[in-house]
């Protein structure tokens, strides 16, 4: 059960980052290259002394443009600054350097609506993890900490899985919290990946009062600023339902990244407004920044773990092979080990020569389309995996098979072969944060689509997919199929 595609693509096409708009708390100027003001925030005049001579058109008065000396060429580029060093203005700034080399200005208050001193708080340095375990505790107190720190009534550890969906694996709540997310998973399409790619190139995203009206920006031309990392964007009206039916006023969302990779977000509701100081979020992404250092040392060594056990695990396969007089005579005894060792409950093997198979069979059209599946892919080499063979393999029948890890092989004498693990149908059960198929409540309303209203826990007792397939199984095919070759000839 998953929401449709068509719903998904609609809420793709959402350009976030030209919304023309910015929300109220702040106010916006963009300078050219060249140093004149392209755009201003209808409420720029309220943030800096008239006697600048801010407009449209006219050059950047000479302390904005000191400022933007500094900033460095690279799209994405930041500086921030707590007071900003500008004449009459008592106002925090964020300078970002857009794609077109533009420099965009963002003017904030100096006072946050956080805890008296959060700032001030002690960072917890995560050091390096030892075990899964470890790694839950370290989500536990790192949302106990960021809840601490901002005076949000509930932050929440969202984990993004390979699917795309979502899970709540951590989660610290304050007295004024209602209900509970920890446990629940939430469908693509509620962070969907236009908006989760501009999170990426961003240390946080703060939405400090959804109601609150849209303050509009003005240009030169019509053509609204790139906004793709600026903070103040406006919030999509489709977000701004969605917390509106979670019953949250405030939210700031900071981005765990691992090596590039978007791998969580560390979201914090507030049901009144909520907006943090400056300092505060600073302290706040040096604490998510921490974990995620921790988190990606943890990765890199369990990685060479996984490759070290794959490699002894197949010499080992490969000892018994060997003392068994060959694979393919002695088909029985090994394809009973290759199923232990894959954790799998069906083999085929192509030698080139033959075709064998053991355990849980594939039917002959089965087998068809697990092959037209597997050559679909140009790259010979790469490993081609599904828990859920009805969605991923096209003119898939119906068969006991649910899941499949397979490569391709060439032997030395130029024959092709494969070999394909199987994996049986097994019934899952999730709980959803609210029916991810619920269909739009409200499809006459201005918005098109709209969230669905409730994040009540919904139980789907899932069908057709196999248990997925673990890394460990994934690697350990990879150096199985340099045996195959090493062996078959
Ligand atoms: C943004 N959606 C977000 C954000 C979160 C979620 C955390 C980041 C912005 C923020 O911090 O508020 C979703 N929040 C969650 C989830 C939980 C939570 C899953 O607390 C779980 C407990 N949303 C929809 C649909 C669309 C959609 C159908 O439900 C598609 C049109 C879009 N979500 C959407 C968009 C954004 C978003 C466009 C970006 C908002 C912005 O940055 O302006």
């Amino acid at each position: 059960m998953t929401v449709t595609g068509g719903f998904i693509e609609q809420c793709e096409q959402e350009q976030l980052h030209l919304s023309g708009a910015i929300q109220s708390h702040g106010a916006l100027l963009v300078a050219s290259e060249a140093n004149i003001i392209s755009h201003a925030s209808a409420n720029i005049t309220d943030w800096l002394p008239d006697d600048q001579g801010i407009s449209v058109g006219q050059p950047l008065p000479d302390g904005l443009s000191a400022l933007a000396q500094r900033l460095k060429p690279e799209p994405g580029s930041r500086l921030r600054f707590v007071n900003a060093p500008v004449d009459g203005c008592h106002c925090s700034m964020i300078l970002t350097r857009s794609k077109d080399q533009s420099v965009v200005f963002e003017l904030l208050p100096v006072e946050g609506s956080d805890p008296e001193q959060a700032s001030a708080g002690r960072l917890h340095h995560f050091r390096e993890f030892a075990s899964n375990d470890e790694i839950q505790r370290a989500r536990e107190q790192l949302t106990e900490k960021v809840l601490q720190a901002s005076g949000f009534d509930r932050v929440l550890y969202y984990r993004f899985r390979q699917d795309g969906t979502g899970e709540v694996l951590a989660e610290s709540v304050g007295p004024a919290a209602q209900g509970q997310y920890l446990g629940l998973r939430f469908p693509a399409s509620d962070i969907p990946k236009i908006a989760r790619d501009l999170y990426r190139q961003s240390p946080w995203r703060t939405i400090p009062d959804a109601p609150a009206d849209n303050i509009g920006i003005f240009g030169r031309e019509d053509t609204p600023p790139d906004l793709s990392y600026v903070d103040l964007r406006s919030v999509s009206p489709v977000h701004r339902a969605y917390m509106h039916n979670m019953g949250v006023v405030g939210s700031a969302s900071f981005p765990v990244m691992v090596a590039g990779e978007l791998v969580a977000l560390i979201s914090c509701h507030a049901s009144r407004p909520l907006r943090l100081s400056l300092p505060t979020l600073n302290m706040l992404n040096d604490q998510v920044t921490s974990y995620a250092l921790a988190l990606k040392e943890f990765r890199t060594r369990e990685r060479m773990n996984l490759l070290s056990t794959a490699r002894s695990r197949t010499d080992y396969l490969k000892q018994r092979i060997t003392e068994a007089g060959g694979l393919v005579q002695n088909w029985d005894g090994i394809s009973e080990r290759l199923l232990e060792e894959f954790e799998a409950d069906g083999v085929v093997l192509e030698t080139g020569q033959e075709l064998l198979q053991a355990g849980l069979q594939a039917e002959p059209e089965t087998l068809e389309a697990l092959v037209a599946w597997l050559c679909s892919e140009t790259n010979e080499r790469t490993l081609k995996l599904s828990d859920h063979l009805q969605a991923d393999c096209p003119d898939m029948p119906l068969s006991e098979v649910a899941g499949a890890m397979a490569l391709r092989f060439r032997r030395a004498d130029g024959l092709d072969g494969y070999c394909m693990l199987l994996g049986k149908e097994e019934t899952q059960e999730i709980a959803w944060g609210g029916r991810p198929d619920k269909p739009p409540e409200d499809s006459q309303g201005s918005l098109g689509i709209t969230p669905r209203r409730s994040f009540e826990r919904w139980l789907e007792t899932r069908m057709g997919h196999s248990r997925p397939w673990p890394e460990l199984a994934q690697l350990k095919l990879y150096k199985f199929r340099e045996l195959l070759v090493e062996l078959l000839h």
